[in-house]
């Protein structure tokens, strides 16, 4: 059974998000969305209680494989909804949450079976003994500008080409797929504590990078005022380093998805990747109240 004081593997995960369609027909479905390099099945968790052409929030979780925080919040997000759907009514019947908690099947097994702190995919690259592509480098928008590396060996390595990872192809045919009504794309790792918007391959700022930025202080807000979490604000390249071919910049700069946001969850670097899972809770908590400003901020009024 599922829990959030311990951390999961993929299957487990995985496993529940199934029962969760079966046990909760009415508020979510689940889709199986394509298969990684090692051919484990991914999939999709679509939330809410409304029609299709509400407003999206897309989310996902654990592209870096050893960020095993990413994954144990996207899920605590999950089953904070579906245990509490009459508290949370308005926002599953006002947004479609589109989500996948762990986008990095293959280098997350790896994680538990071989090298814990393993962060890319699992694929072959040729050169052997260096496996993978980082696949936050790997996104097809400004792709190799900045911050990456076509060496296979380097834990940056941004694949032989632009979209070479299978798993990312997955998520890209998603948020194409239900592009039409995201308005948001969230996208969790660890660590840090930094509420991020694009762009991540240039210092430049987007033009409606105000916006973003306020949005991006009241979710902080909700968040500190939790468990006293601190958190840092503003665009990715201005406040951790210039890296091309992440999500966040694709999500805004290809898929028109306006508010993406990268958020590095616990701790500051204590434990690192490596976070005790005593900290899973208190890390779902907070991070629920940030993103239930997000879901309220696109609710239609009514
Ligand atoms: O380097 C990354 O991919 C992210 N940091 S991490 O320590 N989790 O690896 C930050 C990505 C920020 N976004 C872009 N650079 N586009
Ligand atoms: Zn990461």
């Amino acid at each position: 059974a599922m829990d959030w004081t311990s951390y999961h593997t993929y299957d487990e995960i995985t496993e529940w998000l199934d029962s969760l369609a079966t046990d909760y027909p009415s508020l979510c479905t689940v889709e199986d969305v394509g298969t990684s390099y090692e051919g484990r099945t991914m999939k999709l968790l679509k939330l809410g209680t409304g029609p299709a052409t509400n407003p999206g929030i897309f989310i996902d979780g654990g592209i870096h494989a050893r960020e095993w925080i990413s994954p144990a919040t996207v899920t605590y997000i999950i089953n904070e909804f579906v245990q509490n759907s009459d508290t949370y009514a308005d926002i599953l019947a006002g947004v479609n949450f589109y989500i996948m908690p762990s986008i990095n099947p293959d280098g997350y097994a790896y994680t538990w079976s071989n090298d814990r702190l393993w962060r890319k995919t699992r694929s072959e690259t040729g050169t052997p003994g260096c496996r993978g592509a980082d696949p936050n480098r790997n996104w097809g928008f400004h792709w190799m500008e900045a911050g990456a590396s076509s060496n296979p060996c380097s834990d940056i390595f941004a694949g032989s080409v632009e979209f070479s990872e299978v798993e990312m192809q997955n998520v890209r045919d998603q948020i194409l797929k239900y592009q039409d009504t995201l308005v948001a794309y969230l996208t969790f790792h660890s660590y840090s504590q930094l509420w991020m918007y694009p762009w991540g391959y240039t210092t430049d700022l987007p033009s409606d990078w105000q916006e973003l930025d306020s949005l991006a202080q009241d979710a902080v807000s909700a968040l500190t005022g939790v468990h006293g979490t601190s958190y840092d604000i503003g665009s990715s390249t201005n406040i951790l380093y210039a890296a091309a071919g992440g999500s966040d910049d694709w999500a805004k700069g290809v898929g028109n998805v306006k508010y993406s946001y990268t958020i590095e969850l616990r701790d500051t670097g204590f434990w690192g990747f490596q976070l005790p899972p005593e900290q899973i809770i208190p890390t779902g908590e907070e991070t629920f109240e940030a993103l239930k400003v997000v879901a309220n901020f696109f609710l239609t009024p009514r």
